[in-house]
């Protein structure tokens, strides 16, 4: 096993835009992951399950709702501290990150902003800890991109609600204690749902087969007559624009995450290249190998630049849903072509798990894919821009 030595880059002092909290919170983070996370995540990674020893203590560093009030537990961080939390973790990991997205923008802020005070009192707390863990059902196995056609549904029965049917692609469903669930009322109205474990008919079979983001556990939500008491119904938001609005949060947190990933990939191709000697002299001199490292940091650069910026606007509550798809498609597909590159630079040695390139290379597949594949969100700029919808 080598010894984790990232440094972070920052070419452009991005660092002197930050405060010193923004630097505590990042520098804490990549301390406690190089110490408890990086020892232990190419194993985790080959056994396919998230390390659920690892919970407590992302709790601890403020991974669970960074942004979320101290009345409610979270550690009331601001959102460009949120965004470097995520870019920590996924520099580690994109399950890492997965876990703490989910958690933090899927279920603690819907219950935030769409849930009642006794919702809050009740979950937001224990979410914070890691003492309960959520998940979030939006995806159906015939809607993923098209999530407002969901045939998930529930009927009032007077003192509960029934629900039936099934969601799947869900990050955390195996071990989750709670899950946010997006379903449609009798009126075809879609409301969020918080169903527990333990519920008659709530179960949750892990997915197997994975070759991305294998150290998070995925599942499905299959509800059979499932009884959700009244008071479990998320009460002041409803319509496909509630999950969404959730989706805004978690998509900002990938764009900082995605720059962690391709950091991680540049960091090790850079170190390796001053190391590697070839024809008698270190493989950084020759000139193909300085193109794709002048390539990846310029390409990381506008990323941290661009997203900075989201993060000015996010904590001034003028970020639009358009500027963050434009962030997180970016982002993503910036670092999969530097895994890629990264991957080449390494030669036989990027293929096998003494360096993390191949598991960042495979974990990006599914974050080009999740949260809105990489076509969903050049339809949404597209929109964004033109008026016109291309979706439908
Ligand atoms: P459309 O008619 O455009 O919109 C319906 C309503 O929603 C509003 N809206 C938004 N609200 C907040 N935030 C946004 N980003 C919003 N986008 C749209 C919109 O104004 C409208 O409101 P109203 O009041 O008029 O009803 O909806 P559409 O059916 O045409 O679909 C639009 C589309 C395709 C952009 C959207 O459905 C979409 O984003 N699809 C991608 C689905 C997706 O991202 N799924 C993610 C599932 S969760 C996940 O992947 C977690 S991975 C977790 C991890 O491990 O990190
Ligand atoms: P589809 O929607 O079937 O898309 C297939 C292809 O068609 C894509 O290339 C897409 O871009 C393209 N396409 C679709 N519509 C259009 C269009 N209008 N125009 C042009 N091209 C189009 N979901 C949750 O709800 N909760 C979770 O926690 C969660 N975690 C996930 C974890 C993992 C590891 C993965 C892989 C997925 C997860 N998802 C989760 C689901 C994820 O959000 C969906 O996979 C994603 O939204 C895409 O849906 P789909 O897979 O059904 O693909």
């Amino acid at each position: 096993m080598r010894t984790d030595q990232y440094t972070g880059h920052d070419y452009y002092n991005m660092d002197d835009l930050l405060t010193d909290e923004h630097k505590l919170v990042r520098d804490s983070a990549r301390a406690w992951i190089k110490k408890e996370v990086s020892p232990i995540i190419e194993d985790a990674f080959e056994k396919g399950s998230f390390p659920k020893h690892l919970i407590p203590g992302l709790g601890e560093i403020g991974a669970f709702g960074p942004y979320i009030p101290e009345q409610y537990g979270g550690p009331g961080l601001d959102q460009i501290s949120y965004g470097l939390l995520m870019q920590e973790l996924e520099r580690c990991d994109s399950g890492l990150r997965s876990t703490s997205s989910v958690q933090s923008s899927l279920v603690m802020y819907p219950i935030w902003k769409y849930g009642n005070e006794e919702q809050r009192m009740k979950y937001l707390p224990k979410l914070a800890t890691g003492e309960f863990v959520g998940c979030f059902g939006l995806t159906e196995p015939d809607h993923g991109s098209d999530p407002g056609g969901m045939t998930t549904n529930f009927k009032d029965k007077g003192d509960h609600y029934l629900l039936n049917g099934a969601k799947m692609w869900i990050s955390n469903s195996p071990f989750a204690d709670i899950a946010v669930v997006w379903a449609k009322n009798e009126a075809g109205r879609i409301h969020g749902l918080i169903v527990e474990r333990g519920m008659e008919g709530f179960t949750t079979p892990t997915t197997h087969g994975k070759w991305s983001l294998r150290a998070s556990d995925t599942g499905e939500l299959v509800f059979d007559n499932v009884k959700v008491p009244k008071a479990n119904l998320l009460p002041n938001k409803s319509g496909l624009g509630a999950p969404l609005g959730c989706l805004d949060s978690a998509r900002y947190g990938i764009a900082w995450g995605a720059i962690g990933a391709a950091l991680d990939c540049y960091d090790s191709a850079l170190r390796y290249s001053k190391e590697r000697i070839q024809f008698g002299r270190p493989i950084a001199g020759f000139q193909l190998q300085q193109k794709k490292l002048a390539e990846m940091i310029t390409e990381i650069t506008k990323a941290q630049m661009l997203t900075l910026r989201l993060g000015q606007l996010k904590n001034e509550d003028k970020a639009t849903s358009g500027q963050i798809s434009m962030a997180k498609r970016n982002n993503v597909d910036m670092a999969i072509k530097i895994a890629r590159e990264a991957r080449q630079m390494h030669g036989g040695m990027g293929i096998t798990n003494e360096y993390p390139i191949m598991r960042h290379m495979m974990n990006l597949e599914s974050v080009i894919t999740y949260e809105g594949t990489h076509d969903i969100h050049l339809l949404i700029t597209g929109l964004d821009i033109t008026g016109e919808n291309a979706f439908k």
